[in-house]
């Protein structure tokens, strides 16, 4: 546990057992107490990784919250989740903020096992408003009176979810505060018309006058007054409301902007929501990466860091210069190397575009739209928006590349089904973070998409095992007649060996071996060649066969290895994987009896956050465990090993 948070650098956070402490607190008090949760805040994630600048923007926001709603009955939903340590620091979890994001440790985002201050989990965008509608109709159908409020970032508004709840719930009409917490940022730059509405209401009002406003709004209007029947309190509240925007049409009283750094104003201001009744947006513009002058420049580096990429700080929850990581120069990671080659093939192709949903860096399209500015598009946390408008794109002669990570894919499944794959459009997916993703995990695993996407017609389903491989398919794919996913995980691009770049769509035999054949896929390869090494030592000849295409499976390669003990390996959940196409393909040619065949993969199982070599290592998906697996088949199935 980091000293300051034990109690002598941070004296009035070591005060905070519970939310409920807060209450004998003087705003002094509470005012002093936000640089100490920042600097924890700072300090924590320098040694853990995790997010960094959400959480900062966000802390006044938190304090005020906790001192205003009692959480063990009020909720609060965080959009994204992301943001929420400071949150977590007065909930409770103080005592086990050092184990932020590490194996056994408290989750970097909300978890309703974790603490019942957490009313919903979160980890994908968009969903708070939904969720919290539907917390406040189940208080209303229990005849309860607690409040709900949804917290969610301008770029999570981006998002069609957020616009779907809003409108069911202007709708519905019940009891609930929406807190539109807006730094102008999503990962990047916010992007889109919303986005740009936002900014012309802050700047319209004024950050001056819209302080002022709160100010004498709560002094002038409300502050005489408190004796007064809830009725005309709600009428003097909305003397502050900006009449006919868009949320007021949309059903919701709109209050601000107001000032989401201006502690007492924001306890004053939610003080007097919680009388008010209907649908209410606050709306809270703050600064992202707020205390920590590194992440107040470039909140977009700072949104999440690993260790060491932040040094603390003396006071003030200011920070010095970033220390030096020491840099021994390293391979490319898949991501780069497809950034890379797609670069390439749109110099060939001007037909070609690149589609982001608000994860330009991430994805490596960052490159790509620096190169092609005018050919690339950022639409802002909408991957359903996306793979339909990449479907238009297609259906008009582009090609369209889809960037995304495997786990927000998840969002866009219908539209791969309905819009690309029914009418065989020419849309390629490149499919990042697939397999274990490490210190974000439940939320952000990406172990589904074979299973997910494998049974969708028409479409091609590659999985590289290096970056020569990745290249070859990023190429191939873009002059293929129909729809390609390509999917390669969260790390650095090994080089195996060359490839058959003419047609990706047939694996092969890396290395022959009598006892025992290992049929990898994608990063699986390279840990099946390690295993294989090590069964060596262990007297057994053992094959590694690269199965490279999940659909259509190479049902030649398979063929030609029906006869050994097989072992599939991949990063993908058992159920509908790659193994299950091996199975179901020896079934349909109706070798499946003859057949030994032991699957290896992710259990039918959430996977806990933890490094990513040590989700590999606990789940036996890394050389050691592949080891263990095929010579605990052997012995099954009766094969002799030397040892
Ligand atoms: C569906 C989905 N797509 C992408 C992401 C990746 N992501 C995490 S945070 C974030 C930006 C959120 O911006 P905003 O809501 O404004 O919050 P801020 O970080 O600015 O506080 C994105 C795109 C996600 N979590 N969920």
């Amino acid at each position: 546990m980091p000293d300051a948070v034990r109690g002598g650098e941070c004296p009035l956070l070591a005060r905070v057992n519970n939310a409920a402490d807060l209450a004998a607190f003087s705003m002094e008090e509470l005012e002093a107490l936000v640089p100490e949760l920042r600097r924890t805040i700072i300090e924590t994630v320098s040694t853990n990784g995790g997010h960094l600048a959400s959480p900062l923007g966000v802390v006044e926001l938190s304090v005020a919250l906790c001192r205003v709603h009692d959480f063990e009955k009020d909720a609060v939903v965080w959009d994204v989740g992301h943001q929420c340590y400071a949150y977590k620091l007065l909930t409770g979890r103080r005592d086990r903020f050092s184990t932020l994001r590490i194996k056994g440790g408290i989750s970097g985002y909300p978890r309703r096992s974790e603490s019942p201050c957490d009313s919903f989990g979160t980890g994908h965008s968009s969903t708070s408003i939904s969720a919290a509608l539907g917390m406040a109709i189940a208080r209303d159908r229990q005849g309860q009176d607690h409040r709900v409020i949804a917290v969610i970032g301008d770029g999570a508004m981006t998002g069609g979810m957020a616009m779907e709840a809003l409108s069911h719930a202007g709708h519905v009409g019940t009891d609930l505060l929406v807190i539109l917490n807006d730094n102008e940022m999503s990962i990047a730059r916010n992007v889109g018309a919303l986005s740009a509405y936002f900014s012309r209401l802050i700047t319209a009002r004024g950050y001056k006058r819209a302080k002022e406003d709160v100010a004498s709004f709560v002094r002038r209007i409300l502050g005489p007054r408190l004796t007064e029947t809830a009725q005309r309190m709600e009428r003097s509240v909305k003397g502050f409301i900006t009449p006919g925007g868009l949320f007021q049409e949309l059903g919701f009283n709109y209050v601000g902007p107001i000032d989401g750094h201006d502690l007492p104003a924001l306890v004053e201001i939610l003080s007097r929501l919680k009388e008010m009744h209907g649908p209410i947006l606050l709306h809270c513009a703050t600064q992202k990466g707020r205390g920590y002058s590194e992440a107040e420049r470039d909140p977009s580096k700072y949104h999440g860091v690993s260790p060491l990429q932040i040094t603390t700080t003396e006071n003030e929850g200011e920070a010095r210069p970033p220390a030096k990581l020491s840099s021994a120069p390293s391979a490319k990671t898949f991501t780069d190397v497809f950034a890379d080659a797609l670069i390439d093939a749109a110099e060939q192709d001007p037909n070609i575009v690149g589609i982001t949903a608000a994860m330009p860096t991430g994805t490596g399209l960052g490159k790509f739209q620096e190169r092609f500015p005018e050919r690339f598009h950022d639409v802002g946390i909408c991957e359903q928006h996306a793979v339909t408008f990449a479907a238009g794109l297609a259906a008009k002669g582009s090609r369209p590349v889809i960037a995304l990570y495997s786990t927000f894919l998840q969002r866009g499944y219908d539209q791969i089904i309905h819009d690309v794959c029914l009418q065989n459009l020419p849309v390629l997916f490149a499919i990042d973070r697939a397999g274990l993703v490490g210190q974000d995990c439940p939320t952000h695993i990406g172990t589904f998409d074979l299973s997910f996407l494998r049974s969708i017609p028409n479409l091609t389903l590659l999985a590289p095992r290096d970056d020569l491989d990745l290249t070859a398919m990023v190429h191939w794919a873009l002059k293929h007649p129909g729809p390609v996913a390509i999917r390669y995980p969260r790390e650095k691009a090994p080089t195996i060996g060359p490839v058959d770049s003419r047609d990706v769509t047939r694996g092969s035999i890396l290395r022959n071996g009598a006892d025992v054949m290992l049929a990898g896929l994608g990063p699986c390869v390279g840990a099946c060649i390690e295993a294989a090494e090590l069964l060596e030592q262990d007297g057994l000849a053992v094959g590694v066969a690269d199965a490279r295409v999940v659909k259509p499976l190479d049902g030649d390669l398979f063929a030609q290895i029906a006869d050994l003990p097989l072992i599939t390996v991949e990063e993908n959940v058992l159920a509908g994987g790659f193994g299950a196409a091996v199975m179901e393909y020896y079934e349909m040619t109706g070798r499946l009896s003859g057949v030994r065949l032991r699957r290896v993969g992710l259990p039918d199982r959430f996977i806990d956050h933890a490094k990513r070599e040590e989700q590999l290592a606990e789940l036996g998906l890394d050389a050691a465990g592949i080891r263990s697996a095929a010579l605990a088949f052997l012995t099954r199935h009766a094969v002799p090993t030397a040892k």
